[in-house]
């Protein structure tokens, strides 16, 4: 039986990596950091009681930013395979926690390099970075491909620059199987609800149930080559069965709007969108009953990465990998799952119960 590490296991991909590894009858540890609430929700359903036998999913505390609990895990559970999912990976808080974002991004994967270095893996554990289109930044061409020159615009980036090239230089130094997927960006039901995607799905489920009233956002105009994240992990695990380890674009080749976003997934509700305009009453609505949407600045980032589009042709050639899932059905799944919990937390409120509502996403 296989053995992968997930580093991350609690975030999006991470779960569903997991669920998709188990799948294929891995054997898979976690390594989850401690905090002061569960933050396991996304794996709840793959959860097995420590105390039963043959159990297939580990789960290990450690943090990328401490290298003796990554160099205790690695040891302990000697794995086939590493995915290194963890960040913080927030763009706009990167500009807050630049020095943070830094440790974890840019340091935590060549602390994980380092420990199998350490323990003398190089040649029994294959390692992934999660690499991102943030490296693209102020975009150089389009569309953007694996040549195409790098121009981080953020904390993040930059930090997640040097996770790419610390990879490409120990597979480089010392022949180990390490690679970089440079994955657009991904959504599901279960992205966190802090990024654009999650927040306009979840805001506009809300309003239609009547638990909020408006959305506010950013940068509209910014454009995104949207996918499915269940689609993009199985790519994460293509890319670890190959020869030999190359470095892949992962994308749909198609672009939309955060303000087509918005247009499509309330298309989807039933709700027509105004933008911002004359005729609004308090609740954000017009007299038509018109949703409203609101641009607040504190959205804006200090440096803005405006466009991005990948051409995953390498992928789609070598690796025989193309996405399943379309624009429109991801919306679409996104909008439903958000409704569902809308309607629950409705629910819960009629009864004179309180839920949670933190609009400054
Ligand atoms: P999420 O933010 O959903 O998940 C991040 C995971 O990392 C969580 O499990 C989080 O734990 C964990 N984590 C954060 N900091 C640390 C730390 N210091 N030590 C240990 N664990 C930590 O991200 P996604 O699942 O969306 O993305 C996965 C990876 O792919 C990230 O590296 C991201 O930067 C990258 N990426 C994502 C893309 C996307 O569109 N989703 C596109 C390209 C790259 P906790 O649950 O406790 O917060
Ligand atoms: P991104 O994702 O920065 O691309 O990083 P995000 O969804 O945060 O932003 C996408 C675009 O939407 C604009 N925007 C807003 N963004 C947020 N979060 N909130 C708003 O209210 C809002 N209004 C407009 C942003 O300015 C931006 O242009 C994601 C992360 O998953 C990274 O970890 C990953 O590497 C990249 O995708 C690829």
């Amino acid at each position: 039986m296989k053995k992968a590490l997930i580093t991350g296991i609690t975030g999006q991909d991470g779960a569903y990596l997991a669920e998709f590894l188990l799948s294929k009858g891995y054997e898979v540890h976690g390594i989850k950091r401690r905090t002061s609430l569960f933050n396991t929700h996304r794996i709840e359903h793959l959860y097995e009681d420590p105390h039963e036998e043959n159990r297939r999913l580990f789960l290990h505390y450690g943090d990328l930013t401490d290298s003796s609990s990554l160099i205790h895990v690695v040891e302990k559970t000697q794995p086939d395979e590493i995915y290194n999912l963890a960040a913080q990976s927030h763009v706009k808080v990167s500009f807050e926690e630049p020095e943070y974002t830094a440790n974890s991004d840019a340091l935590g994967p060549l602390r994980l390099l380092e420990a199998m270095r350490i323990l003398g893996l190089t040649e029994k554990t294959r390692f992934y970075q999660a690499s991102t289109s943030e490296l693209y930044g102020l975009v150089q061409e389009i569309p953007q491909t694996e040549r195409t020159p790098f121009y981080p615009r953020s904390p993040y980036g930059v930090a997640k620059l040097y996770a790419y090239w610390i990879t490409v230089n120990y597979r480089e130094s010392y022949g180990m199987y390490a690679c970089n997927g440079i994955l657009f960006n991904h959504e599901s039901p279960n992205r966190g609800e802090t990024f654009v995607t999650r927040k306009i799905t979840r805001a506009l489920a809300r309003i239609k149930v009547g638990l909020q009233s408006r959305l506010y956002l950013g940068n509209l105009d910014a454009k995104r080559d949207w996918g499915h994240a269940r689609d993009y992990v199985e790519m994460q695990w293509l890319m670890l069965q190959q020869k030999e380890a190359r470095d892949y674009v992962i994308a749909t080749g198609e672009q939309y709007s955060v303000r087509d976003f918005v247009t499509i997934a309330a298309e989807h509700l039933d709700i027509h969108v105004r933008w911002e305009g004359h005729g609004i009453d308090e609740k954000g609505y017009d007299q038509n009953g018109n949703l409203l949407v609101s641009i607040d600045p504190r959205y804006f980032r200090p440096a803005e990465v405006e466009t991005l589009l990948g051409d995953p042709s390498k992928a789609r050639e070598e690796l025989g990998w193309t996405p399943r899932i379309t624009f429109r059905e991801l919306v679409e799944e996104m909008v439903s799952e958000d409704l569902k919990s809308a309607e629950r937390d409705a629910l819960v409120k009629q009864h004179g119960y309180q839920t949670f509502s933190f609009h400054e996403l």
